[in-house]
């Protein structure tokens, strides 16, 4: 990139920050975090009290209407404050808050039809892409136990689909399916691997649609990506203090998050790693999150809901693997990527990281029971 088009593209961003910044001036606009779907920014202002801001482009080919996602995040917001107000807790914990733009709009559209947004930045925290240690661990399961706890009395209709087929998993088998014909992606050892991976798992992709189909387990409301990176904690306490990233809020099943809390927090190389051969669940940290998420979600959980908890982890650590690797054969069209095997690698991380929670089934089984 030369650098007149940097200089344009940051005099664009300082621009569209502009629009929320309503005190303000716009100092510095800077590319932050690690997502794989929208673009993300930190917006510095030059004086104030409330300095720092998130910025962030709506990818539109995955969220086709980001109006529902504003909706949801008014309906939520507004349901949490009042929960908090009429019941404090005696800990910190944040919700993030949507800023307004001039016209008192949630959102800003440029003249190339994108989609920004822009949310307040909780100050005096930080996140992590791995796990630290077993206290982190609880505080991670904590985090995702408040976070149902404080929707739980919220009716599921109240919030908008904001991405239909999320986490429903024979629906990306059904989309593997159809890209794996058409692609013309090189076979290897680890593109082998992975189909062969893929068609040894496909009897078990339907186990929670099944069970929600059947009742088993009720519809509710869910993050929708309670990864550990999606939890923020107070940098002087280490405590969880919030859970950010709101725009898969939407019904669903507590088990989905459930399992993304786990297959996330419980890989200690993180879902990054080029070493994929090195990739395993750690059952001491899964036994940490449950911990703290139980302190919380113990109170609404059904017997039901306990059964599918392993299935749950097992499931959406397969069901990314599969995401990625689809997405792979079709040449990277979902998932940013920063080189060309990117996404290859990435499901070779689930694909293994799925083998070894198999591996310790009686173990982890025998965890949940233990902890009801
Ligand atoms: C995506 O963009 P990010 O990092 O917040 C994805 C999640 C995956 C995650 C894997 C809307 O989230 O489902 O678990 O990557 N979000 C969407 O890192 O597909
Ligand atoms: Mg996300």
């Amino acid at each position: 990139m030369t650098e007149d088009i940097k200089t344009q593209e940051t005099n664009n961003l300082v621009a569209i920050a502009e629009q929320f910044a309503l005190q303000g001036k716009v100092s510095g606009v800077q590319a932050f975090g690690s997502g794989n779907i929208n673009d993300t920014f930190l917006v510095t202002q030059d004086f104030l009290k409330e300095q720092r801001f998130i910025l962030q482009r709506i990818n539109q080919q995955v969220f086709r209407q980001p109006q529902l996602i504003m909706q949801n995040m008014r309906t939520f917001t507004e349901h949490v404050r009042k929960r908090l107000q009429s019941n404090p807790l005696n800990r910190r914990w944040e919700v993030p808050r949507v800023l307004l733009t001039k016209d008192t709009q949630d959102y800003y559209q440029d003249a190339d039809g994108s989609f920004w947004r822009a949310i307040s930045f909780i100050e005096g925290t930080q996140s992590f892409d791995t796990m630290r240690d077993a206290e982190q661990a609880e505080e991670i399961g904590y985090a995702l136990g408040m976070f149902h706890n404080l929707i739980s009395d919220l009716p599921p209709e109240k919030l908008a689909d904001t991405l239909e087929g999320f986490h429903i998993t024979p629906l990306y088998l059904q989309y593997y399916e159809e890209v794996l014909p058409k692609t013309n992606i090189q076979q290897s050892i680890e593109v082998n691997y992975c189909l062969q991976f893929v068609e040894d798992r496909k009897v078990c992709a339907h186990v929670l649609e099944n069970a929600k189909a059947q009742g088993t387990v009720p519809l509710r409301l869910m993050h929708g990506d309670p990864k550990i990176n999606n939890v923020m904690f107070d940098t002087a306490t280490g405590l969880a203090v919030s859970m950010i990233d709101l725009d898969t809020v939407k019904p669903g099943l507590v088990h989905y998050d459930i399992g993304d809390c786990l297959r996330s927090g419980c890989n200690p190389v993180g879902e990054e790693t080029k070493q994929w051969e090195s990739v395993y669940f750690d059952t001491d940290i899964c036994r940490g999150i449950l911990q703290g998420y139980l302190s919380v979600a113990k109170e609404f959980l059904t017997e039901d809901d306990y059964t599918y908890i392993y299935d749950a982890i097992r499931l959406i650590a397969f069901e990314l693997g599969l995401r990625f690797f689809a997405d792979y054969l079709a040449g990277d069209v979902y998932f940013k990527v920063k080189y060309p095997q990117h996404n290859l690698a990435r499901a070779l991380v689930q694909f293994k990281l799925t083998e070894n929670i198999e591996s310790q089934e009686t173990k982890i089984r025998k965890i949940i029971q233990e902890m009801k």
